[in-house]
């Protein structure tokens, strides 16, 4: 199996040892995959990540999976899209590279990405796809990792933006 692909579904029932969730700063809950995940996770979830008292943009935050049959949640914050000069490349980089950064910490062999940011945070989706397909692939490059990576695309038009960059 390839070591990064895409798949079209829900971030909630793809197979792997890391979901990662697309939070706000205050990691509260929310819609979008937020919403998804913290549904299935039960409330225990929204209690771990009170404790955490919130996350800044661009990075992350571990917790317990709770009712979902995975080891973790990442919890990450991607920036809101204001035009692109305000640093929105850069700190969409860093959400993934500081989740991977935790997923190897906690040994995970396997993790799975929404498209940060692409929702109600607006960035544009081929932009952004392009940003976490060649993040992702830089930092397990550098860090020599075999974690294997899904980008779980919740539309088709997402899940052929990924083909075409992993193609
Ligand atoms: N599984 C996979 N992808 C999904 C799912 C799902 N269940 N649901 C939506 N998507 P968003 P953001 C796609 O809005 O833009 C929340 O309220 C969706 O089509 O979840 O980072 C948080 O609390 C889109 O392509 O995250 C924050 O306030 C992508 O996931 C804010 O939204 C991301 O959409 C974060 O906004």
């Amino acid at each position: 199996m390839a070591q990064i692909r895409a798949e079209q579904g829900h971030i909630t029932c793809v197979k792997v040892d890391i979901i990662v969730n697309a939070a706000n700063a205050s990691l509260l809950g929310g819609g979008g995959v937020d919403g998804a995940i913290h549904h299935a996770a039960g409330p225990s979830l929204l209690a771990e990540c009170r404790t955490l008292g919130g996350c800044p943009t661009g990075e992350a935050r571990i917790t317990g999976a709770h009712n979902l049959p995975h080891l973790h949640v990442i919890h990450t914050v991607g920036p809101v899209w204001r035009g692109g000069g305000a640093g929105e490349a850069e700190l969409l980089a860093s959400c993934y590279r500081s989740s991977l950064q935790l997923a190897s910490d906690n040994a995970a062999r396997s993790i799975a990405f929404p498209a940060i940011s692409t929702g109600a945070y607006g960035y544009p989706k081929d932009a952004a796809a392009e940003i976490a397909v060649a993040t992702v692939r830089d930092s397990l490059a550098m860090r020599e990792s075999r974690i294997e990576v899904l980008f779980c695309c919740f539309d088709r038009e997402t899940l052929a933006l990924y083909h075409k960059l992993l193609s």
